[in-house]
């Protein structure tokens, strides 16, 4: 393609994408291949990944299925490519994420080691104009962020903590060599999905493990293990079904929820379904019954079930004491699926601190200090999440007409437009964006749900002759009225402590960040609108 000059003598570009996972890749594709559009990737990291380029943490593993954690918009790509367990271990991913771009020929429109530092919308020239790390400036007329929901690491500013004499480390920002825990004391703070996934893996390697929690988490079963020949069979035979089905659920995943209510199943009958769910293991656990996430009284069979299996797994009771006293319903936070997480609390080597009752106070060069104890570590492992979804958009500095910060407009919580435009900020596109369904599915079904939406949108405005798209005022109101009102339909905004609310950082303003109405709704939507001429768009 050749080389394109703005009047400033900017490198210009139809398309910039911030952003090298599976959103950036399949959006390059979307706009180069199917609209030749002259477009570019930006990616910060060294390698395609994203998100899983970043979290190298012991026990880094997707939650969803391997046969659902994929591609599905093309059948050859589907087919192409085999994995080897039920859930996707990290470097599987990144070598299916490199698979991708290899055969989509997608890495000479990446430019790898660059940090976007700011956008800026320039009325006059009707362009983004972006600048990078190393001092480049570059411009397109649409900008679309692929930059993740869970990019923007939330390392806690506990006192003391840049005095450690040990190592430090976020696992969403993990060395690429690894760290080494052999003969350490590691202190583990965070029992979400990552404290989660890495308690068991780092208790084998470690002289001592002690995890810090604040919050403690329900988990089930993973029950990871390796595909059979006839399970890979299967999907290879029966692609198209599997991506219908993705398509056309709640969660994007590969499966429908059951259509049972739990007062209406009797007692034994439900604690039987539970206890065949807990053996199948996995996220689909909560599909059990419909009415989970809605139904207080509902909720509490199934928290009782959980809290009871993991009282019969951890030996001592005070640990399961600790692990059990839940301050929220099933499944209102992330929910979590583990492998040998309660079991690891029976090993000689690994301890659990409620730093809930008494707060870590300070981090010395010689350990963790809480409210009642100190504890002397070698190493300390932050597994405590992130600034979610609005995080990743905030932290690049985009300024919209006006040069109106974005994080201006978003101070009291995200407004959107079915989360994939901000009023006042017109070409910008933000894939998987707070407001849309992004973190509440299965990531891959709403990329590829966005990225088409968007190139479609895009080839519309191209065969109108239009140059601009922003959402009206009104439609981003109402759409806001939207997501709080199917958050408020369910039992998720009563999780004071999620990271979906936004509560997990200090400052950040509370607001459900996606909308929970469902994927296959939210796809219903996003297409109606399009249908009706983009209503609620003003096109220019
Ligand atoms: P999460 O789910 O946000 O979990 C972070 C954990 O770290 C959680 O237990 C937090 O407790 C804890 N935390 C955070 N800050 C602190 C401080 N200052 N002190 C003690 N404990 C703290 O992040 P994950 O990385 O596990 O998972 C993120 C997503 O990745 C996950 O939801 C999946 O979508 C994949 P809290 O609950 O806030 O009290």
């Amino acid at each position: 393609m050749t080389k394109q000059q703005d009047t400033s003598g900017s490198d210009h570009f139809d398309a910039l994408i911030i952003g090298a996972g599976f959103a950036g890749l399949y959006q390059l594709h979307c706009l180069r291949d199917k609209l030749g559009l002259n477009a570019r990737v930006l990616e910060a990291g060294g390698g395609v990944g994203g998100t899983w380029y970043w979290n190298r943490y012991p026990g880094a593993r997707c939650d969803t299925e391997s046969h659902g954690y994929c591609f599905t918009f093309s059948e050859a790509l589907y087919k192409g490519w085999e994995w080897s367990e039920r859930y996707p271990e990290q470097p599987e991913i990144v070598r299916y994420i490199n698979y991708v771009a290899d055969e989509l020929d997608l890495k000479r429109h990446i430019q790898f080691e660059t940090r976007v530092t700011s956008a800026a919308w320039d009325d006059a020239a009707g362009l983004w104009r972006v600048e990078t790390e190393a001092g480049e400036s570059l411009s397109a007329q649409f900008l679309v962020t692929a930059v993740g929901c869970l990019s923007a690491a939330n390392v806690p500013d506990i006192p003391g903590r840049d005095s450690f004499a040990g190592e430090w480390r976020h696992t969403g920002n993990w060395p690429h060599e690894g760290v080494d825990f052999t003969g350490k004391r590691v202190g583990l703070v965070g029992t979400g999905s990552t404290g989660v996934q890495a308690t068991p893996v780092i208790a084998e390697q470690a002289a001592h493990l002690t995890v810090f929690q604040r919050t403690p988490n329900y988990s089930v079963p993973a029950r990871n293990g390796p595909l059979t020949p006839e399970f890979k069979r299967h999907v290879k035979e029966n692609a198209g079904d599997i991506r219908d089905t993705m398509q056309n659920t709640l969660s994007g995943h590969p499966w429908f929820p059951s259509d049972r209510r739990t007062h209406e199943t009797p007692a034994d009958e439900r604690e039987r379904l539970y206890q065949e769910a807990w053996e199948r293991g996995g996220l689909q656990f909560r599909a059990t019954f419909q009415d989970i996430l809605v139904d207080k009284q509902a909720n509490e069979v199934v928290a009782d079930f959980v809290k009871r299996k993991i009282e019969e797994t951890v030996k001592d009771p005070e640990t399961a004491r600790k692990l059990t006293n839940f301050d929220h319903a099933y499944s209102t936070k992330r929910p979590i699926i583990d492998t040998h997480y309660f079991e690891a609390y029976n090993r000689d080597n690994v301890a659990l601190v409620d730093v809930r009752s008494a707060p870590i106070q300070e981090i010395t060069a010689d350990g963790i200090q809480t409210a009642d104890a100190f504890y002397p570590l070698d190493v300390i492992v932050f597994a405590t999440g992130y600034d979610g979804v609005t995080g990743p958009l905030l932290r690049l500095d985009i300024k919209g007409r006006d040069g109106t910060p974005l994080k201006d407009v978003w101070e009291a919580g995200p407004k959107t437009y079915l989360g994939l435009q901000v009023e006042g900020f017109p070409n910008l596109f933000t894939i998987t964006g707070p407001q849309s369904p992004s973190v509440l599915t299965n990531m891959p079904v709403a990329i590829e749900q966005h990225a088409e939406w968007i190139s479609d949108c895009i080839a519309h405005m191209r065969a109108e002759g239009l140059e601009r798209i922003e959402p009206q005022s009104d439609a981003a109101a109402a759409w806001g009225q939207t997501v709080n009102d199917a958050a408020n339909a369910t039992l998720l905004v009563t999780a004071e402590t999620s990271w979906y609310l936004g509560a997990n950082v200090p400052g950040k303003p509370r607001a459900f960040l996606a909308y929970a109405g469902g994927m296959a709704r939210y796809r219903e939507i996003c297409a109606d609108v399009a249908a009706k001429n983009y209503e609620g768009f003003t096109l220019a």
